[in-house]
């Protein structure tokens, strides 16, 4: 690092939380950015704002028993980070998913942090998780676990504390069982969690925030570069939440996506994706994604996932999970002639291909700026909650398409304020820095 302050900042978190690989790396990547702010206003090192800032303010991990189909106990680890409240509540969402450990849920409350400093709305970054894998378990079943997660979880969150919301194996169903269950523990009705039913204070377009906020994010890049997703091929990474409604996004304004995947493989359909079938597969059947070829008889499925960056397009979204793109995977994107990339997932690029992408000029979205119209819309569904009213989807959707415009704004012009103009990693990294470093020096130390 060739910033010294900033280099024992990086060295001491390697070293108090040693094997958190996913951890170091967002923290790393972050930090590297910073080095020319930190030179530049030296009352942040004053401060010790750094340090303060890698530091969650508190972490809560938790036994989650349950009792399966079968009668017996089943034992998972909850948690939940709260990371940094300088600009609100922490928010941020949950994730179920076999892999989930300390790390992980560091690596994204950490990134939850700047990317809702980006979004302009008053919100703290926090993230949480449990290692349960929804895939195979009954609605009984899954019910069960989500109530005894509440049941710990209840007593460390709030309206105006700590709002979480879904991330992956956790969608509506999951949300609509948490909700119930804190409403039941502590005999109060209010927006604790977003992405709730339309029915009991849900946002109109917070389904589709995540999926349109990356199309819209990539629209302005590729804007920049005088052109737009018209007659575009477009390759998504998932099949979940983010992709789904990239997919139906990038459509609408004109492209063509070749092709989507799961944990399993991808599958390709030179006619463009059905999103309607994979609609229907995914949110409704909680089918394989393999089960598409059954009912598009041009596609073609291929196990395994990295080959998917071997097919050829101009526009790569990666929203299935972090790591998922390698520095191969790039060079490969980047040779087939990819001019635009937008990360749906959180860190779904390893460092090695960002690399590839910026050195290549590819127009480069990292997540923390591309993937925020998802918590963006979680904190409108907020002030809907507190207002106890509910605007159309035209509305909401057109508040969401200005915050995509203003974070490309904010990171375009910090990368450019900074020396290294069209870096959108340096970019959304300082821009999401700035509020909060202002907001925790004005607050002393605490
Ligand atoms: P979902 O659970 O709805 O979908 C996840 C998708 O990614 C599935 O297709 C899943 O396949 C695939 N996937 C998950 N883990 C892996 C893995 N280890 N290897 C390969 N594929 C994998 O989650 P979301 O769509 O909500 O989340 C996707 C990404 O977007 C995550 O990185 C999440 O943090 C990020 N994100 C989500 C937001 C939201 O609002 N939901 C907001 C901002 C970011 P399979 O079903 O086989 O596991
Ligand atoms: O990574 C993310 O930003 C999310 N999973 C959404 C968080 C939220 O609070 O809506």
């Amino acid at each position: 690092m060739s910033n010294e302050y900033v280099g024992k900042v990086l060295e001491s978190v390697k070293k108090r939380y040693p094997g958190e690989a996913e951890f170091h790396q967002a923290v790393t990547e972050v930090l590297e950015s910073l080095v020319p702010v930190i030179e530049k206003n030296k009352d942040l090192e004053e401060a010790g704002i750094l340090e303060r800032i890698v530091e969650p303010e508190r972490q809560i991990i938790f036994r989650v028993p349950w009792v399966d189909d079968k009668g017996k106990v089943q034992v998972n680890r909850g948690l939940r980070v709260q990371y940094n409240s300088a600009l609100g509540p922490y928010k941020g969402g949950i994730r179920f998913h076999p892999s989930v450990n300390t790390s992980i849920i560091k690596f994204l409350g950490f990134e939850q942090i700047f990317k809702n400093s980006l979004t302009g709305l008053m919100m703290g970054g926090g993230k949480g998780g449990a290692d349960f894998d929804p895939k195979g378990k009954s609605d009984n079943e899954v019910m069960r676990f989500c109530q005894s997660f509440m049941t710990e979880l209840y007593r460390h969150i709030d309206a105006d504390t700590d709002v979480p919301a879904g991330d992956i194996g956790v969608g509506g169903r999951e949300i609509g069982f948490m909700f119930g269950q804190y409403k039941r523990i502590k005999n109060i009705w209010h927006g604790v969690l977003t992405g709730k039913g339309l029915n009991y204070g849900g946002s109109l377009a917070r389904t589709e925030a995540t999926g349109y906020g990356c199309v819209y994010f990539c629209e302005e890049m590729l804007k920049d570069r005088k052109t737009s997703f018209e007659g575009k091929k477009v390759v998504i990474s998932g099949s979940g939440n983010v992709a789904i409604y990239a997919a139906q996004k990038a459509q609408a304004l004109g492209a063509k996506v070749l092709a989507v995947s799961d944990s399993g493989g991808f599958v390709y359909d030179p006619d463009g994706i059905k999103v309607d079938i994979v609609k229907d597969l995914k949110e409704v059947k909680r089918a394989r994604i393999s089960e598409y070829v059954k009912e598009v008889k041009s596609a073609k499925y291929t196990e395994g996932c990295s080959k998917i960056w071997e097919i050829p397009c101009d526009v790569a979204l990666p929203c299935a999970t972090q790591n998922e793109l390698d520095g191969k995977s790039a060079e490969m994107l980047v040779k087939n002639g990819c001019i635009a990339v937008a990360e749906g997932a959180n860190m779904p690029s390893t460092p090695e291909a960002v690399q590839v992408f910026l050195k290549a000029k590819v127009a480069f979205g990292p997540g923390k700026a591309a993937n925020a119209g998802g918590v963006a819309t979680s904190g409108l569904e907020m002030a809907q909650d507190s207002q106890r009213l509910m605007w159309s989807f035209e509305e909401v959707d057109k508040k969401l398409h200005q915050i995509m415009i203003n974070i490309h704004k904010s990171a375009k012009n910090a990368a450019e304020e900074y020396g290294t103009a069209g870096n959108l990693v340096n970019g959304a990294n300082i821009a999401g820095f700035m509020k909060v470093a202002g907001v925790m020096k004005s607050n002393g130390v605490i």
